[in-house]
């Protein structure tokens, strides 16, 4: 088969500052489906703007594409569009694995894939090859005439060793602008399901509460191909729980050594207590080039932190700072702020212990109830949903009905966060490397680099938060066509 694999466009801030990286899930869903000997093309909308409109559909007998909550709009109008051919149009990703009935409603999508999608969409592909129907294919949802199935849920990809690495080839790489100070990075995922399920993530329902880990030796391949084919220097791990085994991260280290790649930096996500609870670990993350720890921090509030579910408290929090300070590894501390029942005391009480905890980065969200968590049932369940802009689903903008902040309060205080955080005068001066090459403002004198360019960014942020506001106001929803499911 002929497969147009598309990442959408987003439209929202993170657009806006060139964060753009290669989209790992489409990339695994190529090489999988060339591997089962399938002709895979891949456009990604969001760094080739163009790429799309040149290319010539009547080529492709399957276009699958993917999307996250915020995309689902972009995603479902490409789709609109690829209609008109007669295309036969598979999505799949976070949005739609727990939305499938909706855009299967839509009426210009044929199958969601609901879950991790690789072994799925092989599936789907040879079914298609082969005229054998989708009755039998585990993890997809369809309609038969007006008829909604769900078939059963298929597993997960068990060995993730077994899995080729992602088809990058056919990515545009030299177009993705990341780095960490200031090195070209190359993003991977080592390891998926989560054993923890807190209250606004849907990741242990999309992947499984079974925590499934790339081997070190394998990991350390795929870097290693990344080094030498590609010559990257730093790496970004994006699994939800790079370091939930301490004994992985240890071999992890040695296999790094023993393959003499000494000269590396390196960036993850980690939970709190998995680096509060283990010093040797971060002694040794440390020894082999771990630059920067995303911390999911959340909150100082500690009745916020227990109805996240996260099973952290303060004391954890600040031993975690404290010991990725004391070996040298840079943190960038994420808070959720807007819980129900949130005060603007509250949050900014979170916000001013942010500020002393001094992490080099901060990102404020506003708690988004994405579908497939608790938060979301709860919010549906009560009727406390403020809109169904998905466009607006980005942790930027208000989407709850909240007991004692109004919404453009909620969102003064995301831009305020900001405000107090970044605009300060220690931080002009002592500015980490900005995270994207391009999209920043960026000058050749240093006075400009310190003060006007964080401001200028400043300044771009607060104006498409309340852009993004209004314009999404005036826009007519996309209306879907007329299906009647039974
Ligand atoms: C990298 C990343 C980003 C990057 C880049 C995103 C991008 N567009 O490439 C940046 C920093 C920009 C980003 C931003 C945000 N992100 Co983000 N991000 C991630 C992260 C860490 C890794 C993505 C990844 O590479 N995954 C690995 C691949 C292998 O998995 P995958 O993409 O899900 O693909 C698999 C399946 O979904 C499925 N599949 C996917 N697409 C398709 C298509 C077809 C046809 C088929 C058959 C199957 C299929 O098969 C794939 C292979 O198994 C994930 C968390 C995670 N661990 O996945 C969050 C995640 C995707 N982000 C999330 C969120 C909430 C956001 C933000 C909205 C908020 C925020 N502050 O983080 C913003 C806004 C995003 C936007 N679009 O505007 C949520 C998405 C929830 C949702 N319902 O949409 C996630 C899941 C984190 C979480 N656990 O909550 N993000
Ligand atoms: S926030 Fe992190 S630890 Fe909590 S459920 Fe999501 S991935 Fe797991």
């Amino acid at each position: 088969m002929n497969v147009l694999l598309i990442n959408p466009g987003a439209s929202n801030i993170y657009s806006k500052v060139e964060a753009n990286l290669p989209p790992l899930g489409i990339a695994y869903l190529a090489s999988v489906a060339r591997a089962g000997g399938h002709n895979v093309h891949i456009v990604d909308a969001n760094v080739e703007k163009k790429a799309l409109g040149k290319t010539d559909l009547n080529y492709f007998d399957v276009v699958g594409i993917t999307s996250d909550t915020p995309r689902y709009h972009e995603a479902l109008r490409i789709a609109k569009e690829i209609k008109k051919t007669g295309k036969f149009i598979v999505m799949g990703g976070y949005h739609v694995t727990f939305l499938d009935k909706e855009v299967l409603s839509s009426g210009y999508v044929d199958v969601v894939v609901r879950g991790e999608g690789e072994e799925i969409f092989l599936n789907i592909l040879n079914a298609l090859e082969n005229n054998t129907g989708l009755k039998n294919i585990l993890g997809i949802s369809y309609l038969e005439g007006e008829k909604f199935i769900r078939n059963d849920d298929a597993l997960p990809p068990k060995n993730l060793d077994e899995l080729p690495f992602p088809a990058r080839d056919l990515l545009p790489i030299s177009k993705y602008k990341t780095t960490l100070n200031g090195i070209p990075s190359a993003n991977l995922i080592t390891s998926r399901g989560c054993p923890y399920n807190c209250y606004f993530c849907a990741s242990s329902k999309f992947g499984g509460i079974k925590w499934r880990a790339r081997s070190a030796k394998n990991i350390v391949d795929e870097m290693e191909m990344l080094y030498n084919d590609y010559g990257y220097r730093a790496f970004e791990f994006l699994d939800d729980n790079f370091t939930l085994s301490k004994k992985r991260i240890f071999a992890f280290a040695d296999e790094l050594e023993k393959r003499n790649m000494t000269d590396i930096i390196w960036w993850c996500f980690s939970r709190v207590d998995t680096i509060a609870k283990n010093e040797p670990m971060v002694k040794r993350m440390a020894e082999v080039g771990a630059y920067r720890v995303f911390l999911g921090l959340e909150s100082v509030n500690e009745n916020v932190l227990d109805s996240y579910g996260k099973n952290i408290d303060n004391d954890e929090q600040i031993r975690a700072i404290n010991l990725l300070r004391k070996y040298g590894i840079g943190i960038h501390g994420s808070f959720i702020v807007g819980d129900i029942n949130e005060t603007k005391e509250m949050i900014m009480k979170t916000v001013n212990w942010a500020k002393k905890m001094n992490p080099e980065l901060a990102q404020f969200s506003l708690l988004t109830p994405f579908p497939g968590t608790q938060l979301y049932d709860d919010i549906k369940k009560e009727n406390k949903f403020l809109h169904n802009d998905w466009r607006l689903f980005d942790a930027l903008h208000p989407t709850i009905k909240l007991n004692n902040l109004s919404p453009i309060e909620a969102q003064k205080l995301i831009i305020d966060s900001y405000k107090k955080f970044y605009i300060s005068f220690s931080r002009f001066f002592n500015r980490p490397k900005p995270y994207y090459r391009e999209g920043m403002p960026k000058g050749k004198f240093k006075l400009f680099d310190a003060v006007f360019a964080p401001i200028i960014l400043f300044v771009q942020f607060r104006k498409e938060m309340y852009r993004n506001s209004k314009v999404i106001k005036d826009v007519d929803k996309l209306s879907p066509s007329s299906i009647k499911l039974k």
